[in-house]
């Protein structure tokens, strides 16, 4: 019998966002950002987890220059005049953010990414995204595009986890959800909490699966994420119409019993919050998911030694 384990409580939101049209501005976009980072505050939230490209309606649906892109929807500088009001308001809150946003480096390269903000408004943490879904070529019958490939460089560091006001807090974005590899290079740095931002349409271009599969699969990838890797989990979803382009809902939280403790009803502006005890992941990585002593790695070498699925060994 292992000795108890303390509990540890702490409150954590999740603000999904109902759609961002193209006409959309920034300013207007902070704003209703700051009317959930206010709700999940007065609910008893210390931490807001946002969506994916939150700033911005999901440019890659749409065939644009690259430059036309760059101009008009990757934040050249983080924070900037138009996003400077949340992290003001985070601090005087003492209220921590993960935010997605398409990012343009000094360099010229673009990413996917999302921040880590703790209470007193600094930045702890950064990560591009990995797995960028969709393609690169103009699909000339599709009812709109998914150009995550044309638009973003693959990031180039691993998902890390950082040190967030005492939690210890992974990062990823919308497609990594998807796969195992993302969850266990965090849950094998001991991650307490992973949070992620998605835009999934609810149609999918490449072939005419049923849109409650799209919900499902969300759903699944959630719970078994949590639930295997020992850590809650918490995902805001870009949700509703964009100009009349359907992204599903369904943001959730995960404990890491691989249970929704708490899921958005609507496809609006909404926050989920939930009270996690971070002491129910060390119960499952002490008594269920001891690495140490269960894992065999020598037998998960084709993990990493093949990309794609090919023959037999
Ligand atoms: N944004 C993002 O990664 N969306 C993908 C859509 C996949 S269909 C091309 C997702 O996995 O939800």
């Amino acid at each position: 019998m292992n000795a108890h384990i303390p509990s540890r409580k702490f409150g954590l939101a999740v603000a999904q966002i109902g759609g961002i049209d193209l006409a959309d501005s920034r300013a207007s976009v902070v704003r209703r950002l700051l009317d959930m980072l206010r709700e999940a505050h007065g609910r008893g939230a210390g931490f807001v987890v946002f969506p994916e490209l939150a700033l911005t309606t999901f440019f890659p649906r749409y065939w644009m220059p690259l430059e036309d892109v760059e101009a008009r929807y990757f934040e050249k500088k983080m924070p900037n005049a138009d996003v400077q009001p949340l992290f003001d308001e985070a601090r005087r809150l003492g209220v921590g953010f993960y935010l997605g946003y398409a990012e343009l480096t000094p360099e010229g390269k673009r990413y996917n990414t999302s921040i880590l903000v703790d209470k007193s408004a600094n930045i702890v943490g950064k990560y591009r995204k990995i797995h960028l879904p969709g393609h690169d070529d103009h699909k000339a019958g599709a009812p709109f595009q998914h150009l995550e490939k044309k638009y973003f460089d693959v990031g180039e560091d691993t998902w890390k986890v950082w040190n967030m006001d005492g939690i210890r807090t992974g990062m990823c974005l919308c497609n990594d959800r998807r796969w195992p590899e993302t969850w266990r290079v965090m849950g094998l740095q001991s991650a307490e909490l992973i949070v992620l931002g998605y835009n999934t349409p609810a149609h999918n271009i490449h072939w005419p699966e049923p849109v409650h599969l799209r919900m499902q699969s969300h759903l699944l990838s959630m719970q078994s994420g949590a639930y295997q890797n020992c850590v809650w989990a918490a995902a805001a979803g870009k949700t509703g119409f964009e100009d009349g382009f359907h992204l599903i809902g369904g943001s959730v939280i995960v404990s890491p019993a691989g249970e929704i403790v708490a899921q958005a009803a609507t496809e609006e502006d909404e926050v989920i919050t939930a009270t996690i005890d971070l002491a129910m992941g060390e119960n499952f990585r002490k008594n269920i998911f001891d690495f140490a002593r269960h894992r065999r790695p020598e037998h998960y070498r084709l993990i990493v030694d093949r990309v794609g699925a090919g023959e037999a060994i």
